[in-house]
């Protein structure tokens, strides 16, 4: 690891040293009481998954796993299991992972539910791209509350990107049609649009959404579009309920974990992947904008288990 990545890797580790003690110490010390795997220490290491984050699903999945492997590799200590362990959930959130490359413009369309941290999110998103050289345009599509636009204004003053905002109750997709003009006028590499995360129920959401997403289709067909969901790692399992209502209104192509830093929570990102087959792209560590890092698979489960 060269010096920055060792700074990055510090600072998700040091935040997600609360989910260690909640998951790792607890699976260290059935493994510890346990000598040799068996039935007894299969179904209590099952029960310390189940009630940790990881949920049934998941639960289930792993100790299948652990079944398959032990027979075939022949292993029979239980100090062999962590690693096990470790290699399932690495190759999990390793799935669908795949790098955005693309000739085109971008458009990154971020929603989740108020207060999850999309507008940190885009602040940061925003400077990130800014500072390895990409053209930005934020487009301040949460006209709800008039703070939102606000907030939003001063993260891309921070991040030094353009802004396209309206008064507060306009209509989004004017919003958005007005951003798209100006990301073809200005040639911006990237566009991203916040959005209003309220969420009153399934077809409410899916209104708001499809409006911006027919404008997207009709004045922008030429660019690459994600659809970014954004996750408060600290809601725990509420968090998977959001995540799967989201994905029937919308075509989801990615997640942000947001708040891994201080929440016992961060065990979260398994069954989320697991369930519902999106990948992590990006981690939110803090409230400062250099407080976003790229997801990374084995770090994550590093940072957990080390
Ligand atoms: N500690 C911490 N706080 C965060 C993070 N991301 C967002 N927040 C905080 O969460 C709150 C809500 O964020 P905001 O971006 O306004 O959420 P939005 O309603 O989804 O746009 C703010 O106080 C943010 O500072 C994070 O990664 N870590
Ligand atoms: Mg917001």
């Amino acid at each position: 690891m060269n010096k920055e990545r060792k700074g990055f890797f510090a600072k998700l580790k040091e935040g997600l040293s609360k989910t260690k003690q909640n998951l790792t110490e607890q699976i260290e010390s059935v493994i510890f009481q346990y000598k040799k795997i068996d039935d007894d220490f299969l179904d209590e290491l099952e029960e310390v998954l189940i009630t940790s984050d990881m949920g049934v699903e998941t639960t289930m999945d792993i100790i299948d796993y652990i079944k398959e492997e032990t027979k075939k590799r022949k292993l029979e200590d239980t100090l062999e299991i962590k690693n096990v362990i470790k290699e399932y959930l690495v190759n999990l959130l390793e799935e669908n992972q795949e790098e955005t490359v693309t000739d085109k413009q971008r458009v990154i369309l971020v929603v989740g539910v108020n207060g999850v941290g999309k507008t940190t999110s885009i602040g940061k998103i925003a400077y990130r791209l800014k500072q390895s050289g990409k053209k930005v345009i934020v487009a301040a599509a949460d006209t709800f509350r008039a703070a939102a636009v606000e907030q939003l204004k001063e993260w891309c003053t921070r991040a030094g990107v353009d802004i396209i905002a309206s008064e507060q109750g306009s209509d989004p997709g004017a919003v958005v049609f007005d951003a798209i003009q100006a990301a073809k006028a200005r040639k911006s590499d990237v566009l991203i649009c916040d959005t209003a995360g309220r969420l009153h129920n399934k077809k409410n959401l899916m209104n708001e959404l499809s409006k911006i997403f027919k404008i997207l289709d009709k004045e922008f067909s030429e660019a690459h579009i994600d659809v970014y969901l954004v996750i408060d790692a600290t809601t725990g399992q509420n968090g998977i309920v959001q995540a799967k209502l989201f994905k029937e209104a919308a075509n989801i192509n990615g997640m942000i974990l947001t708040k891994l830093d201080g929440t016992a929570k961060g065990g979260i990102a398994f069954p989320i992947v697991n369930e519902l087959k999106i990948p992590i792209k990006y981690v939110g560590v803090g409230e400062q904008i250099d407080d976003l890092q790229d997801f990374k698979a084995q770090d994550f489960v590093d940072a957990i288990f080390e």
